[in-house]
């Protein structure tokens, strides 16, 4: 069941420009000093799956709640993996006991971004944290990576994001996020990164997409694409964005021109980690934006 909940307006002395800042930093610095260099795509992950449950007709799901920290939700297979980028953000939660988990999240996919040198993401507070699981979404809500069938899964790309209020330019732009990160078996069966530089933020993805060769892997796991070199991966999803004739005119603009991917990136992250949230608190974001603090 999913309830909608009522606007929580949030105190400007709890959610201060200063308190904004100091959580980034803190954010930054966790990033700065993990070992693996894999944190900061698994951030950006946590925020999309955070926000993208987003239904606009009921308007249910989104950012706000942070639901995926109760179950059933943590437990939706999407989510699998999605612990370890919550628990490597309970320190600064700790630290920081007054910023909202769903605040903390959407503001570590943004600083994440920033970090990996990616757009600035204009970032406001306000988001309330659940008290249970009654504010859960449902399971699927999510894109599924592969419907079994060309057409079926550009339907189906189209419909999780056309569900949330975006447009063909503006989901082909947010999936370019797969520049960053790779897939683990371990998590969602499949495996590798989508290019060889996954901890930088670039328009690669779309050049990885229209120049490389993708063909079917041969192995035991789900069905997914690979390069020649057998290196880099694409889901059926990713194929999705050449297959449509009106996906592939973005990835190729977005291949063409990275400014102009940044730009529309960063306003459709922006949705993204803002869809359904009630009480966007614009005073303790009015004047410096958070990035330019440190
Ligand atoms: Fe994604 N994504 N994503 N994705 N994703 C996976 C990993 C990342 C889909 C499926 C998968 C977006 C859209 C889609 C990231 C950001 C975004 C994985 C592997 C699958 C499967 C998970 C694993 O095994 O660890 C599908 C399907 C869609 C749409 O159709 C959007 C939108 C965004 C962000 C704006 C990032 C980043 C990763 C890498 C995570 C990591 O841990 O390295």
């Amino acid at each position: 069941t999913t309830v909608a909940y009522a606007a929580t307006p949030v105190e400007d002395s709890v959610v201060s420009k200063e308190h904004i800042a100091a959580v980034a930093a803190a954010i930054h610095d966790l990033l700065d000093n993990e070992e693996e260099g894999d944190l900061g795509p698994t951030l950006v992950r946590l925020a999309w799956h955070a926000s993208g449950t987003y239904d606009k007709e009921s308007r249910t799901g989104g950012s706000d709640g942070a639901t995926m920290r109760f179950s059933p939700e943590s437990d939706h297979g999407a989510n699998a993996g999605l612990h370890v980028a919550r628990n490597a953000l309970e320190p600064i939660k700790k630290l920081f006991p007054d910023f909202t988990y769903a605040d903390l999240w959407t503001l570590a996919g943004a600083v994440a971004i920033e970090h990996m040198g990616g757009p600035n993401i204009v970032w406001r507070p306000g988001r309330h944290d659940a008290k249970d699981a009654s504010e859960c979404t449902p399971d699927g809500r999510l894109p599924d990576a592969d419907k079994g069938q060309v057409g079926a899964t550009i339907r189906h790309v189209r419909a999780i994001f056309n569900r949330q209020g975006f447009d063909d330019r503006e989901m082909v732009a947010l999936i370019g996020a797969h520049a960053l990160g790779r897939c683990h078996t371990d998590r969602s069966g499949y495996t590798g990164p989508w290019t060889r530089a996954p901890t930088t933020f670039s328009n690669l993805y779309y050049k990885e997409l229209l120049e490389n060769t993708w063909t079917l892997k041969s192995w035991d796991g789900p069905d997914q694409f690979e390069d020649p070199t057998g290196d880099l991966m694409m889901l059926p999803s990713d194929m999705a964005l050449v297959w449509d004739r009106d996906f592939r005119k973005y990835v190729v603009e977005f291949a063409n021109d990275e400014e102009a991917f940044f730009k529309a990136f960063a306003s459709a992250f922006q949705k993204l980690e803002e869809n359904g949230v009630s009480a966007l608190n614009n005073s303790a974001a009015s004047g410096k934006p958070w990035y330019q603090f440190w």
